[in-house]
């Protein structure tokens, strides 16, 4: 008991001289936002420090193509979420946000595409301010500040197509995202 005491102020001291200190058994680490609104644990939810191999929170627009949990290439973590569309159709998948009219919200978030060309982040509901993103082969972070325009449930939309000239496979890839309540 007393080496164990030893040896635990020493970590405290080698912690205050500028080296992590190795016999914390918790790292410091991942601190969820307290102003977080993507707190559903899935496969993008990595800044609320609970990514998970799962969709949860989210919705696959229409039940159209596939919207999965993909370990392939993740922007951070072990996963990312994958919207994919057999095309034909603007095909998209959206994160459903609690607003009240004003509330004002920061969005951060990564998007990537492996085929097609009509991938964006955009059109989403109940809220201005967003900016048009085109998603291509390499992950690009993004944020948007956003202003609630009504009360209800706004749709935070990723589309692997925004129109009927998508065809079967086109994607869009979306990780790393974070919505802060800022007011
Ligand atoms: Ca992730």
């Amino acid at each position: 008991m007393r080496l164990f005491l030893i040896i635990f102020i020493f970590g405290f001291w080698a912690s205050a001289q500028g080296t992590p200190n190795p016999y914390v058994l918790f790292p410091a680490g991942c601190t969820p936002d307290p102003n977080e609104q993507h707190t559903a644990a899935n496969a993008a939810s990595d800044p609320n420090c609970n990514e998970a191999d799962d969709t949860a929170g989210w919705t696959n627009a229409a039940g159209e193509g596939s919207f999965t949990s993909d370990a392939t290439d993740p922007a951070v973590g072990g996963h990312a979420l994958k919207k994919q569309t057999t095309g034909g159709s603007a095909s998209y998948c959206f994160y459903s946000l609690s607003i009240t009219s004003g509330d004002t919200f920061t969005v951060t978030y990564r998007i990537k595409s492996t085929q097609g060309s009509l991938a964006r982040s955009t059109a989403w509901t109940n809220v201005t301010g967003e900016t048009t993103r085109t998603a291509t082969s390499t992950w690009t972070e993004y944020t948007e500040n956003i202003t609630a325009s009504a009360t209800g449930t706004a749709q935070i939309r990723f589309y692997a197509s925004i129109n009927t000239s998508g065809v079967n496979g086109d994607n869009i890839f979306v990780d790393d995202l974070s919505i802060i309540k800022t007011n």
